[in-house]
């Protein structure tokens, strides 16, 4: 399949996080609306209330089963406002959905939903991770070991936090000095806490240097994603302001990763986000775009194409929608 194709086109659908479970593809999106909050560069607008989960047996084509809803914020103890990325992992038997959610005090925590089956619907957690903060979970097993990456600037407040701890005031670095980066913990043997302090994402440039935060075009903003592919460990992520899908690799879930190149160019809409998953021995591209709603950013639609590499492992850089 070399041409993108959307998965729905009744509801809009963004931050698509696919997985094979039980030899089909599973997709936990963001569920947009128009809730006629203001737009503003903390995200206002994208102030969703509940998520549905989708199925395929066939990526190539045919429109994606929606399973219904499976989560509501009215349903989760801890939680205020906008339901945004979440993902999913399952472990022995169980799936466990992480998600992003403003706590009652307006700060976002990760919170974590559990079911038996892969379709939901979910059961939040009394509270949210304990030492959790930011957004866009990707849940990640390596090994018999899972990890959660996590985190995202601006509207995704990880500006507030230095070494795991909140500050008085979220200011991002200077643009000389090292970006922020996205964090990964261990999860705990149950799954529903972090077994581990998170650490740092670090992404190198060419010279074996972090990357900077004024580096926009390739330091990390938000959008977390991890895969293997030939015994490496490709870790991809938005970097926002600048509309791009990148990635780095490195050679185990921590990192460090060395900056690679564009998986995705701009696409219509002001988000690009995405997941990256291998089925019946091709390799996929989930993101989304605002072509169908012509161009309104907080209501996004979600599609696939096919991922290719070169004989090297590098991604082939697809051309997102945007002129
Ligand atoms: O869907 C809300 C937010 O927009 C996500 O959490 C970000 O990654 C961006 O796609």
């Amino acid at each position: 399949m070399k041409e993108p194709r959307y998965l729905v086109d009744d509801l809009y659908m963004a931050d698509p996080s696919a997985h094979v479970f039980n030899g089909k593809i599973y997709i936990y999106p963001s569920h947009d609306y128009d809730s006629g909050q203001p737009e503003n560069d903390n995200g206002d607008h994208f102030d969703m209330k509940d998520y549905h989960v989708y199925s395929l047996d066939n990526i190539e084509n045919g429109k994606a089963v929606d399973h219904g809803k499976v989560l509501e914020v009215n349903d989760i103890p801890w939680g205020g406002r906008q339901l945004w990325d979440s993902d999913c992992a399952e472990k022995n038997g169980k799936y466990y959905l992480y998600f992003s959610l403003k706590d009652k005090t307006d700060i976002f925590r990760i919170g974590v939903a559990v079911s038996d089956k892969p379709e939901g619907p979910f059961i939040p957690e009394k509270h949210p991770i304990i030492g959790s903060y930011s957004i866009d979970p990707c849940a990640f097993e390596d090994n018999g070991e899972y990890y959660l990456y996590f985190g995202g600037i601006w509207g995704g407040q990880l500006q507030r936090y230095r070494n795991n701890r909140a500050q008085e005031v979220g200011v991002l670095p200077a643009d000389n000095e090292p970006a922020l980066c996205a964090k990964v913990a261990k999860l705990s043997g149950d799954m529903l806490e972090f077994e581990e302090t998170p650490k740092d994402v670090i992404i190198l440039d060419e010279n074996g240097e972090p990357l900077k935060q004024g580096d926009t075009e390739r330091r990390f903003f938000e959008a977390s994603w991890i895969h293997k592919y030939n015994g490496k460990y490709y870790f991809s992520y938005s970097t926002g302001d600048t509309h791009l899908l990148c990635y780095a690799v490195g050679d185990n879930p921590y990192g460090p990763f060395t900056y690679q190149g564009v998986i995705l160019t701009p696409v219509v809409g002001w988000t690009t986000h995405h997941s990256i998953v291998e089925f019946e021995g091709k390799w996929y591209l989930f993101h989304h775009d605002c072509v169908p709603s012509n161009d309104i950013t907080w209501l996004r639609s979600m599609k696939v194409v096919e991922l290719e590499y070169d004989e090297n492992g590098k991604i082939i850089t697809i051309e997102g929608t945007a002129k």
